[in-house]
């Protein structure tokens, strides 16, 4: 899912990684690449547009945080929009009626439609722990009435007992009778498909939806058809005012654009989507988590959010000056560490930033958590003027601050020697931003987990 347009936007981003400000010529460069990304993902014309356009405004508008570097910047923006392009909150299924709540799967031949039912029936009845009905209402297709029924023995749902010679607008009428009748609270009618939306399925469509008053009407659509799949959303939202759409195949999608363009240009909220054949594949529709999957970095974003709520933007420009002038302290060092710490665990950080998952992936996290408070208690060990100029700690100060930090002579040896080592390094990345710190943070972890 994504998989394109994901590394094509990441190669637009490493373009513009450990440079300084971005002027506006840059910034429309890297948003044509985005641009250019979207299209290839199938993404509408119209939307990629007015996508960039936005990004491109703000990025030229908003006041870069200090924090951020330039294409993490880009990357934050890019987000946002990502969101809002695709509807921003997810839009749940009304089901706050009296019940029966009626909800009523429309959609072409093979979309999904079926499967959907028998998905969407385990999802009510685990998930939200209500008594779904399921009816099958295609009298045209031969065993598409069995089909459902079989899916409704494997979820152990109750299925209504519709026959291939009876009307679509009577059983769906029975059905709901029935469901009043026996308790079931959500009604999930299945409808025939068609090759194309045509004037015949459409009126009994209609039918059906004058007379039983669905809650929900919601197109199943297949995304492998690409813009095709919202112009049948349009098409079908004319004649019957859908109110969601359910995204199947997404799994088998490598460009994944309809999930991109659907909201934006029926208006219409994608409420699920369809991620496999199994009867589990089925998933709550949120952009948010949608729009960090394309992006495929984790959950980076709400990183970079923490980092900036955490850093404050003097401390962090007077830290990076320091390190640009190799005078980094073993306070600043420990300064750093609290704020990592602060910003929650460390393993579950790593996690969030690319690449760093790997580091620490066999590292436990409690041995983490104690090498911490091993290099706290020897720096705190240590006088302020020790701190500040590392180069007076001779054998005998080594000897006191390993006393009074409980730790050996050794320990605080390769404390200095990381330390002395990381400086070095920082002050070469120092350009990087706080990205590359984080990172080089990361590898400082690292190496003081090696065995030794
Ligand atoms: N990979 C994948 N396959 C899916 C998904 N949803 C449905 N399918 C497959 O798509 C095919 C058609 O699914 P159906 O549920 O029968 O489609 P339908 O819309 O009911 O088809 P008609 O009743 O003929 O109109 C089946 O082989 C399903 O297994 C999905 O999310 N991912
Ligand atoms: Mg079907």
């Amino acid at each position: 899912m994504f998989a394109s347009l994901q590394s094509k936007l990441d190669a637009a981003f490493k373009k513009i990684r450990g440079r300084g400000v971005l002027g506006p010529a840059e910034i429309e460069a890297t948003m044509r690449e985005v641009r250019m990304a979207l299209l290839e993902a199938d993404v509408n014309f119209k939307v990629a547009k007015e996508f960039c356009d936005q990004v491109a405004q703000k990025a030229q508008g908003e006041e870069v945080l200090k924090s951020l570097s330039p294409d993490q910047m880009i990357i934050k923006l890019v987000h946002e929009q990502l969101v809002a392009t695709m509807g921003n909150a997810a839009s749940e299924l009304n089901l706050k009626v009296a019940p029966p709540a009626i909800i009523m799967l429309v959609g072409l031949q093979g979309s999904g439609k079926t499967t959907s039912a028998g998905k969407l029936g385990r999802y009510l009845k685990e998930t939200l722990k209500r008594m779904p009905l399921l009816v099958p209402a295609d009298v045209y297709r031969p065993a598409a009435i069995e089909q459902l029924k079989t899916l409704g023995k494997q979820l152990k749902l109750e299925v209504f007992d519709s026959q291939a010679d009876q009307d679509p607008v009577d059983i769906a009428t029975r059905a709901v009778e029935f469901a009043k009748q026996r308790g079931y609270d959500t009604v999930i009618i299945d409808t025939a498909g068609r090759l194309q939306i045509d004037h015949e399925l459409m009126h009994e469509l209609q039918e059906i939806s004058d007379t039983v008053q669905p809650h929900e009407i919601i197109l199943v659509a297949d995304c492998m058809t690409g813009q095709e799949a919202v112009n049948i959303a349009q098409g079908f939202d004319q004649a019957l005012e859908i109110d969601g759409l359910i995204l199947t195949k997404l799994d088998g999608d490598a460009r994944g654009g309809a999930a991109l363009s659907m909201r934006a240009v029926t208006q219409k909220p994608i409420k699920f989507i369809g991620v496999g054949e199994k009867l589990d594949a089925l998933e709550v529709f949120h952009p948010e988590r949608m729009a960090s999957r394309i992006l495929g970095m984790g959950d980076v974003l709400t990183l970079i959010e923490k980092a900036a709520q955490e850093t404050n933007v003097e401390d962090s420009l007077a830290l990076h000056k320091k390190i640009k002038k190799g005078e980094l302290s073993l306070e600043d060092f420990l300064n750093q560490m609290r704020m990592v710490k602060r910003m929650g665990n460390l393993t579950s950080l790593a996690g969030m930033i690319p690449g760093m998952e790997k580091l620490v992936k066999n590292v436990n996290p409690d041995d983490v958590d104690r090498e911490l408070k091993h290099v706290e208690a020897i720096i705190l060990s240590m006088t302020p003027q020790e701190r500040r100029q590392p180069a007076i700690i001779n054998g005998s100060r080594r000897r006191r601050i390993a006393v009074g930090s409980g730790t050996k002579v050794e320990d605080v040896n390769r404390l200095l020697k990381q330390f002395l080592e990381m400086k070095q390094v920082m002050h070469k990345i120092s350009k990087m931003g706080l990205g590359g710190m984080m990172n080089m943070f990361g590898k400082g972890i690292g190496g003081m987990l090696k065995p030794r």
